[in-house]
């Protein structure tokens, strides 16, 4: 795949009125579109004070003027900016001068997936420049950053390069059949097989915190009407996002709230307590709630203390896969006369507190803590997609085959096979392997301008 010959363009500051706005443009024709619209090219990487003029010589804005020609660019193309006033009508026309002088509006994330294409940085680099700017915490931002800086990559890379090896040593194994049964007997290859799947292990691991670190976790908190749902959500949040009253059937929709725990996002979201009712907004209400239950990584079922855990919770608990995480709040126990604690329950973790009072949140944040197996944002946390876990495990299971080809049959050329396989699924993860589709998958999800 080669990047586009055509010179791309796009207002890279978000939309709205802003100090500065700036107008970046990438391509062969960057340099013409510097000439037309300031009058001269500016010095490459120096800034220069310019006026920006429109096709009848008309002064559109005054601003800084840049210019970087390729290759040591971040597309690897020649690239401007202009950097004018912060206003939507000035950024629109000096956009449209641009476009005027021979630049198309790039698409999300063109200038990125030029990098991409030019080489200038791997995919897995490419989404974490887009990681970054989406980043809800400060660790976050710090694990999008080492991705950014190669960090993920390089450790994909290492287990790519010991897998050539390991497939460069069977493969010689194949081509001289006689010394087959030595090559492949070897002890020193079963060992060096294990520390393979030993070191893909811990990838994984890490590659799913970063993964939890990225997305962060929903937490849906969901049970019968007035146990106090909507006093918990708020209880966590810290704020009064959600209609508290005595009234069963407050909440209808679905109220979301973003806190962290340690740098870990967690998106809460609240729902209308489940029951069977006549009316109909309520019913479409519950429906929701139902859908986002489905959705959840993590489900915090709220109950009375005073009554614990009922039939119809126990139904909505025996639907849900054995999988997926609950932990079961008893609340109100001000009014039952209990205290806060936590212990393991029938379910899982059960958490006695007061959403109304406080006592026993706290308990509830560790308990979330633990639930979600984050550990926090250690030194050297990066951050990762569900993608690139995806294509880990794949390895990780064309590599235990191999293993069990070499360990049971000896079978050399089913070893080489799967190791090429595992090669294969990491490459997808630096892009080194990838497709128009994949390009368009990452890519479109990224912001005008990036
Ligand atoms: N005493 C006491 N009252 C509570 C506690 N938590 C909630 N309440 C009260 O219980 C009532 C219902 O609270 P909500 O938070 O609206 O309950 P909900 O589960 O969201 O209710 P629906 O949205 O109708 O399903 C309100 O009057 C709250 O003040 C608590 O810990 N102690
Ligand atoms: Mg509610």
């Amino acid at each position: 795949m080669q990047a586009g010959d055509d010179t791309i363009a796009a207002i890279a500051t978000p939309p709205g009125r802003g100090g500065i706005g700036i107008v970046r443009v990438s391509g062969p024709n960057a340099e013409f579109i510097a000439k037309s619209l300031l009058g001269a090219v500016p010095v490459p990487r120096a800034a220069a004070y310019r006026d920006f003029h429109d096709a009848g010589g008309q002064v559109i804005d005054t601003g800084i003027a840049l210019y970087f020609p390729s290759p040591r660019t971040f597309t690897g193309e020649n690239i401007l900016e202009l950097q004018g006033h912060g206003g939507p009508v000035v950024m629109d026309l000096l956009l449209a001068r641009v476009l005027e002088l021979g630049a198309r509006q790039a698409q999300p994330g063109e200038f990125s997936q030029r990098a991409f294409l030019n080489g200038k940085m791997d995919l897995a680099q490419a989404e974490a420049v887009a990681d970054l700017i989406d980043s809800a915490t400060a660790t976050a931002a710090r694990g999008a950053q080492r991705s950014l800086a190669g960090d993920f990559s390089r450790k994909v890379r290492a287990l790519s390069r010991q897998i050539a090896e390991l497939r460069a040593y069977v493969e010689a194994a194949i081509d001289f059949p006689e010394e087959e049964i030595d090559f492949l007997a070897d002890k020193t290859l079963l060992g060096r097989l294990d520390a393979l799947a030993e070191e893909l292990k811990q990838t994984l691991a890490s590659t799913r915190q970063g993964v939890l670190l990225q997305e962060g976790l929903r937490v849906v908190i969901a049970g019968q009407p007035n146990v106090g749902k909507s006093s918990l959500l708020n209880a966590l949040a810290g704020s009064d996002t959600a209609i508290v009253t005595h009234l069963p059937g407050t909440t209808r929709d679905l109220l979301r709230e973003q806190i962290h725990l340690d740098g870990l996002p967690l998106h809460i979201i609240d729902t209308a307590g489940l029951r069977h009712t006549e009316d109909l907004v309520e019913q479409h209400g519950i429906h929701r709630a139902r859908g986002a239950i489905a959705e959840a990584d993590v489900l915090l079922l709220v109950v009375e203390a005073g009554t614990g855990i009922t039939e119809t919770d126990r139904a909505l608990l025996a639907e849900l896969e054995p999988a997926r995480r609950c932990i079961v709040v008893r609340n109100k126990i001000d009014l039952a006369g209990e205290a806060a604690t936590i212990y393991t329950g029938e379910f899982g973790p059960e958490v006695a507190l007061s959403a109304k009072l406080g006592p026993g949140i706290e308990l509830l944040r560790e308990c979330l803590k633990k639930q979600t197996g984050y550990e926090q944002g250690g030194e050297g946390a990066f951050t990762a997609r569900r993608r690139h876990l995806d294509a880990l495990r794949r390895a990780e299971q064309h590599v235990a085959v191999a293993h069990q080809c070499l360990q049971g049959s000896r079978a050399g050329e089913l070893m080489a096979e799967d190791l090429r396989s595992a090669q294969h699924a990491l490459g997808e993860i630096t892009g080194e392997f990838s497709n128009e589709e994949l390009l368009d998958l990452v890519f479109s999800e990224f912001c005008i301008g990036k």
